[in-house]
């Protein structure tokens, strides 16, 4: 069923009522164009080898990040993913910051310590990306079992991993776990069909990853990752089910256009494949149904490109004219 959807060129909405909801939809739309613009900077600005260290970009995968961050509420607890981008913008970490933690910059969100894949916010929140792939679970079911021993009923903790992640021990073991103790913990899983080079096809023989729930006696939610309605609307009810019932799963389908990293010639898949996926790419398929719906008018789209292109320049601006750190600071805030 969600095969099917991914190639629409539109969005669904089944909460009508979210589309009187103005500043939601443009704050949606904004973030999306923020989170695109955001990553081609830092390629841009890696290839002038400005950025060290690496980066993993998700483009094509902005909708997961956006919709499902901005489903959440501010006090609600995430753990990213090493392609963590859109998913900490979403929830709302400053992009000046990010850019300048990417540069590696004193004033970066993490003192220029951790860059593109260890970013954490705690104000927000975030309490961090995570270079281990699926160690991102049982944190999230840490900062879960706080919220549960101090008895705090209205936040939820939210570990995204990727479809590879999802076959590590610990993945499998953290929903165990979660499901057993019934901690308020929503796993979010993205599944763009890869980890690194390999496909899902030859990583596991079920492919159908909503399937495994049932297995930790949870309920699943699944959605049209693309779609950044769908994402928002679909994560809102599982959150809603969390606070309810207890953990869930949630998977959302998507593709990433842009290469596993910082190289990737792209050998283990066709140019016409990732194509299709970059005409049903999440901004342009959102900036459509805005239009077609008659939501937004061209001249207000345009205004929402500028005005985060600006945004963005802004932020590289910081960034590039942001001190380094000093080297007498070097073990501050470093506890390991
Ligand atoms: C424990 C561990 N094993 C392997 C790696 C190397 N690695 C980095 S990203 C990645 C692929 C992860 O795939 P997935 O979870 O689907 O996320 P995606 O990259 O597709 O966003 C791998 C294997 C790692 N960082 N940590
Ligand atoms: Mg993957």
């Amino acid at each position: 069923m969600v095969k099917d959807l991914l190639f629409s060129h539109s969005c669904v909405c089944k909460d009508r009522s979210l589309l009187s909801d103005k500043a939601l939809l443009r704050k949606m739309l904004e973030n999306l164009m923020i989170v695109r613009k955001f990553e081609e900077k830092v390629f841009e600005l890696f290839g002038k080898g400005l950025i060290h260290g690496t980066i993993h970009l998700g483009i094509g995968e902005e909708a997961t990040g956006v919709g499902t961050a901005m489903a959440l509420s501010p006090d609600d607890f995430m753990l990213v993913t090493h392609r963590g981008h859109g998913q900490v913008i979403g929830k709302g970490c400053g992009i000046n910051g990010m850019m300048a933690e990417i540069l590696a910059k004193r004033t970066g969100v993490c003192h220029g310590r951790g860059g593109s894949m260890h970013i954490a916010d705690f104000d927000k929140g975030i309490l961090g990306a995570n270079g281990i792939v699926g160690a991102n679970a049982p944190i999230a079911c840490g900062a879960a079992m706080t919220l549960k021993l101090k008895g705090i009923k209205n936040r939820v903790s939210v570990a995204f991993f990727g479809d590879g992640a999802s076959n590590q021990g610990a993945v499998h073991e953290s929903m165990n776990f979660a499901s057993v103790k019934n901690l308020p913990v929503m796993f979010c899983l993205i599944n763009n069909t890869y980890g690194m080079s390999t496909h899902i096809s030859n990583a596991v023989k079920e492919t159908d990853l909503a399937k495994r729930a049932a297995g930790y006696g949870m309920k699943s939610f699944e959605c049209d990752g693309n779609d950044v309605l769908a994402v928002y609307e679909t994560a809102g009810k599982a959150r809603a089910h969390v606070l309810g019932n207890g953990p869930c799963l949630l998977v959302e389908h998507t593709y990433r256009t842009s290469g596993h990293s910082k190289s990737d010639g792209n050998l283990y898949r066709t140019k016409e494949e990732i194509a299709g996926w970059e005409a049903v790419n999440p901004v342009a398929r959102f900036s459509n149904f805005l239009l077609e719906n008659k939501l937004f008018t061209r001249e207000e789209i345009d205004a929402a490109d500028n005005h985060t292109a600006d945004s963005i320049d802004k932020a590289v601006e910081y960034g590039l004219s942001s001190p380094d750190p000093s080297p007498d600071e070097v073990l501050n805030n470093v506890f390991a």
